[in-house]
């Protein structure tokens, strides 16, 4: 699939202010910093569409961007973030909670995992919840630019044992650079794909 248009249209920090389009939308979550901002550039070819930094904390709200005028790609806040204030990461938590289990047309949820670290307890609890509550999501593993290929692999299939101790069946799995452009044609090939299936329904 080719990214024909892409245009940022609306920052929200309430679900009830999201567009009224109803097309089908592709959000991506994971820790403050793990890189969500930036695979949207990645994706778009669009460097400065999605603000990203290289300071955490930087995506405060929930950003629709619409893509070839039919669905969205949305950028939310991370989660994990230790140093913002105890209120602030309360809304936060609620802001994204809200998203994920009640916008109903958040089609997948990319859980972006960042392919340097063990499984963090922040996100097995995330994707644990995730699953409890029946919300589609997909994993990305991101920064593979930062090492090699065995290590890589190595990190990814020890990640896959952990998630075996929870998941008999686990979601899809990518892997991307948005320094290099790595994963791109493998993450829209899903999408174009999923918003294919969304139109036999
Ligand atoms: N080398 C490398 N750096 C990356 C990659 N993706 C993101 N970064 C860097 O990681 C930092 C954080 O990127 P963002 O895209 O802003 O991260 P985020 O997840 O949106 O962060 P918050 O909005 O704060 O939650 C920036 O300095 C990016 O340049 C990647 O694939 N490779
Ligand atoms: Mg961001």
């Amino acid at each position: 699939m080719e990214i024909k248009k892409a245009r940022f249209v609306i920052s929200n920090s309430q679900v009830k202010d999201c567009p009224a389009h109803r097309l089908p939308e592709y959000a991506f979550i994971g820790r403050s910093n793990v890189g969500k901002s930036s695979l949207i550039n990645m994706l778009t070819r669009q460097k400065g569409l999605a603000m990203t930094s290289a300071t955490p904390g930087k995506t405060m709200l929930i950003n629709h961007f619409l893509i070839n005028d039919s669905w969205y790609l949305v950028d939310l806040p991370g989660y994990g973030y230790a140093r913002r204030g105890k209120e602030s990461r309360e809304m936060l938590r609620k802001m994204i909670e809200d998203y994920v289990l009640y916008r109903s047309e958040m089609t997948c949820l990319f859980v972006l995992l960042d392919c340097r670290h063990a499984p963090q307890k922040i996100d097995l609890e995330f994707m644990e919840w995730l699953g409890e509550n029946g919300v589609p999501f997909a994993i990305v593993f991101t920064k593979i630019d930062k090492i090699g290929p065995m290590v890589l692999k190595g990190n990814i299939d020890h990640y896959k044992e952990v998630l075996h101790e929870t998941w008999e069946e686990l979601p899809p799995i990518f892997t991307t650079s948005s320094e290099k452009g790595t994963g791109r044609e493998e993450l829209l090939g899903y999408i174009d794909e999923v918003n294919e299936s969304l139109k036999d329904t």
